[in-house]
């Protein structure tokens, strides 16, 4: 079990033994220099009621975002499609809601989207905020993958960020995915005006899941004009390099997602971060809304860095 003075001391390392511990550890686990590729699409774009300060959905603040409705079926297969001939091996898709409930009709046009999208051979991730035990059992049942439900940062400074709903609600709704036999995505943003050791506070968290997170998004705050956290400087790049590494050694079995904030980074720094422990990205030249790095400078910089992208595994497949 990882505390947080356990994790600091790793953390602390001189860089060159963190990441030799990293890699060494990230070699053990992962040998196939492999990178699973993974889409994003925004299923429903804006207006919500949570005051994330982080976030270009929120209603709370002047974006700029124009809202769209939730998409249909019809709408999400064509995308989805493509992503898999482009090479994705995962789509996740993200809805701005505070969160969802059994019987509502929007849910349920969300279980027909996964039914349909889970055909397809990837593996299928949704976004869509607090759920409960019931909402986690139809996902299930309806051929979902994984539920990203992000605690974003340490318990302390969460409050600092969202007001309209606190840690404990998220925790909650984690619990409730591990119950239905889901898999956790559950990871968080850096460059919100917290410690380093708030960091590695909730990485502390990440380590005390049980069963421990699949997938661990690390994002670094892509600031959004209009937002409380407009002006936050960007973190520096050994710092996210070294959480980076810290994870892959807390965490050898999870997929680290190096996710928002990558089109700020160079090739080099991005080819650290995968040398460091992480082994995913997302790709496609949008995030949610914010742009991401496109297609083609990621398969060069794949290329030059001889890494692959993870083929399916057929045991992560629903078809
Ligand atoms: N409403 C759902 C929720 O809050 O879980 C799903 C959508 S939310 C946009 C998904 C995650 O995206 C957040 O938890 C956060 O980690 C990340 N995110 C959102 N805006 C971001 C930004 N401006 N920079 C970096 N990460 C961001
Ligand atoms: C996650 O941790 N990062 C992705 C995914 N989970 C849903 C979302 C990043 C969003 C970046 C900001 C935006 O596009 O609005
Ligand atoms: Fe953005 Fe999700 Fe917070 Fe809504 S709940 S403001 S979509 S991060």
């Amino acid at each position: 079990m990882h505390t947080l003075e356990s994790l600091a001391e790793i953390y602390h390392r001189p860089l060159f033994d963190l990441l030799t511990s990293s890699r060494a550890v990230f070699v053990e686990h992962w040998p196939e220099n492999e990178v699973q590729l993974c889409t994003l699409l925004s299923v429903k774009t804006g207006g919500c009621s949570e005051d994330c300060g982080y976030c270009a959905q929120s209603a709370h603040y002047q974006t700029g975002l124009r809202k769209e409705a939730l998409m249909t079926v019809e709408d999400v297969l064509p995308v989805a499609r493509r992503a898999k001939e482009n090479g994705s091996t995962r789509f996740c898709m993200g809805a701005a809601w505070k969160g969802v409930r059994a019987g509502d009709g929007k849910f349920e046009s969300m279980l027909e989207t996964v039914r349909e999208v889970g055909k397809l051979g990837m593996e299928v991730c949704v976004t869509l905020g607090q759920l409960g035990d019931e909402e986690a059992r139809q996902l299930k049942d309806a051929g979902l993958t994984a539920y990203n439900h992000n605690i974003d940062t340490s318990p302390e400074h969460y409050p600092n960020i969202v007001s309209t709903h606190t840690f404990q609600n998220r925790l909650d709704t984690i619990a409730s995915v591990q119950k239905a036999g889901l898999s956790v995505c559950c990871g968080g943003i850096i460059g919100m005006g917290e410690s380093e050791d708030d960091r590695l506070k909730m990485l502390s968290v990440l380590c005390s899941f049980d069963p421990l997170p699949e997938s661990v998004p690390i994002n670094c705050l892509t600031p959004i004009p209009g937002t409380p956290l407009a002006d936050v400087p960007p973190v520096d790049v050994f710092e996210l390099v070294r959480l980076i590494a810290t994870t892959r050694i807390a965490l050898p079995g999870a997929k680290v997602r190096l996710s928002a904030g990558r089109d700020r980074l160079s090739r080099e720094a991005q080819a650290l971060c995968l040398f460091a422990g992480a082994n995913s990205i997302f790709y496609g030249d949008r995030l949610l809304t914010a742009s991401n790095p496109g297609v083609d400078d990621d398969k060069n910089l794949l290329n030059l860095l001889g890494l692959a992208p993870q083929p399916p595994r057929p045991t992560a497949c629903f078809a």
